[in-house]
């Protein structure tokens, strides 16, 4: 576990929760809702990201009062489980899975815009499927993002495309080309969400990538390298928090790792370690 710098950085903290029942194994709680809030304010978080499939099938009105209640603001809203239990993505060969990607993202927005969280595009994008060229999978995910970030505009929410490690998909691996697809899609609401465990297997440097994509930050996921809570690995979490820092972001760092030992001891030990590291604004 890398020591404590000279200082710490100002961030607010989250950690990710699956308000429906998920596969993925980094979302860190799943389960009772009410008691995983409750649980999450207690150990000290600012807030909770919360990972919705559909939001037609969760009650985001009762969500939202319970984390109210606990003090926990929403900063972002993962939507990866559309891809992990249903299949859908912007680069499917098939028109009407691309079509019902996009809805799914757009039906999003609303709740968002309640929230001011920031919609995070990560596995939906999905991968090249065989046969299917690189550049037209490409034109196919600009196409989604413009129609994404068009209808999210008018209600100020904006949209965070995650780069994902190599062994997850094969589209958007790394910062460098998260920062290309911004420039190519041109829309001033979308930008990226960096996850400092797929920037440990991709970025050439982590520090430097932060600092390349500076204002484009819009989301910040930490994990330590073996995807434990942050202190659990190798990564040197006050160089690159104070990168972060520099660039001027002001969203939280949400912490998503795995369970391990368990949901509560992992994000007890986040927290703790990530206290010596990041205090809260003032
Ligand atoms: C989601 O935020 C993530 O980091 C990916 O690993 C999803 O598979
Ligand atoms: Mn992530």
């Amino acid at each position: 576990m890398a020591s404590a710098g000279p200082s710490r950085q100002s961030f607010r903290l989250s950690v990710v929760l699956s308000a429906q029942m998920a596969s993925f194994q980094a979302a860190t709680f799943k389960g009772d809702l009410a008691a995983n809030l409750a649980r999450i304010a207690q150990l000290g978080y600012d807030g909770v990201e919360v990972s919705i499939r559909d939001p037609r099938q969760v009650d985001t009105e009762s969500l939202l009062r319970l984390a109210q209640s606990h003090g926990l603001g929403i900063p972002a809203i993962g939507t990866g489980q559309a891809w992990g239990e249903e299949g859908l993505s912007f680069t499917d060969p098939d028109p009407a899975v691309r079509h019902a990607a996009i809805e799914r993202i757009q039906s999003h927005v609303p709740f968002a815009a309640r929230t001011g969280a920031v919609i995070i595009l990560g596995l939906i994008r999905g991968l090249v499927r065989p046969g299917v060229a690189h550049e037209q999978a490409m034109g196919w995910l600009v196409e989604a993002l413009h129609a994404c970030s068009a209808a999210a505009a008018p209600e100020g929410v904006r949209l965070a495309l995650e780069p994902i490690n190599r062994y997850e998909t094969t589209l958007i691996n790394n910062a460098a080309q998260g920062l290309e697809l911004i420039e190519r899609v041109g829309a001033g609401n979308f930008g990226l969400l960096l996850d400092t465990f797929h920037m440990n297997i991709e970025e050439p440097s982590i520090e430097g990538s932060i600092r390349r994509a500076g204002d484009r930050i819009f989301h910040f996921h930490v994990a330590d390298s073996n995807r434990w809570y942050p202190g659990g690995g190798h990564l040197d979490f006050p160089s690159l928090l104070s990168a972060l820092a520099a660039t001027g972001y002001r969203g939280y760092v949400s912490g998503e790792f795995l369970p391990i030992p368990d949901a509560a001891t992992g994000a007890q030990e986040a927290i703790k370690n990530l206290r010596n590291w990041v205090q809260r604004p003032a």
